[in-house]
């Protein structure tokens, strides 16, 4: 018995993948490191700090700036990020999502954003569909981020749900570990990769219904 949604919001909701890595891409440029699609992929569902830590990793200068460059880094490369997000309109919304949250609605069935993205407040007004969702986690508010199941336990618990009536939907690796970590059952949208983790896979969200989910 499904009593809660909950989802992840780039790669599930939206594909802002692309605008990340032009950003950091732009960034990582500005300080003499080359990223490509590939490396792209390993940033997915991480958080800022996380993402710009793996970039000075893969061009071996983890060593060479201080907490407080670091943080000047991220800021920068959020704000090309910001800039790109002036391109999304509802158009942009995933096949299928509008479809299920508007199902969720009919049935009384909350609907939770976890996602890993400060800017999630923004897209989803940008996307025009904020009002769909009853809860958003603030991603500051968290310790760890995924694979921790920390952001999901807050979703569940932002909603008032149990986490074993809670269904999850998520794109990327870690986010499918978090879920199952927290207990959920984890729908994996695949793209470019499998997510064998997930207890099911689907290749967009036009696969998912609620009537099913209520089976
Ligand atoms: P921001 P998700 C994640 O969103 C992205 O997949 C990841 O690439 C990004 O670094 C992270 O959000 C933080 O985003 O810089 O906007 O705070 O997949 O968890 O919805
Ligand atoms: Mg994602």
């Amino acid at each position: 018995m499904v009593k809660g949604l909950i989802f992840d919001l780039d790669g599930v909701i939206v594909d802002t993948a692309g605008y990340h890595y032009l950003a950091w891409k732009k960034l990582a440029n500005e300080i003499g490191i080359d990223i490509n699609e590939e490396f792209n992929q390993t940033l997915k569902g991480i958080s800022r700090t996380e993402s710009l830590d793996k970039i000075l990793n893969y061009g071996n200068k983890q060593n060479l700036f201080s907490a407080q460059e670091k943080s000047e880094l991220s800021e920068r490369k959020n704000n090309y990020y910001v800039k790109l997000l002036d391109n999304i309109t509802p158009k942009d919304i995933l096949p299928g999502v509008l479809e299920l949250i508007e199902q969720a609605y009919q049935y009384n069935i909350p609907c939770v954003i976890a996602s890993a993205s400060q800017n999630a407040p923004t897209i989803l007004k940008k996307l025009n569909i904020d009002s769909y969702f009853q809860a958003i986690v603030d991603p500051k508010s968290l310790a760890k981020g995924k694979p921790d199941p920390e952001i999901f336990l807050k979703a569940a618990q932002l909603i008032h749900v149990p986490v074993e009536f809670c269904v999850g939907f998520e794109d990327s690796i870690a986010g499918i570990q978090s879920l199952k970590k927290a207990g959920i059952y984890a729908i994996g949208i695949i793209a470019e990769g499998l997510l064998p983790e997930a207890d099911l896979e689907v290749n967009s969200l036009t696969e998912i219904n609620i009537q099913t989910l209520l089976q």
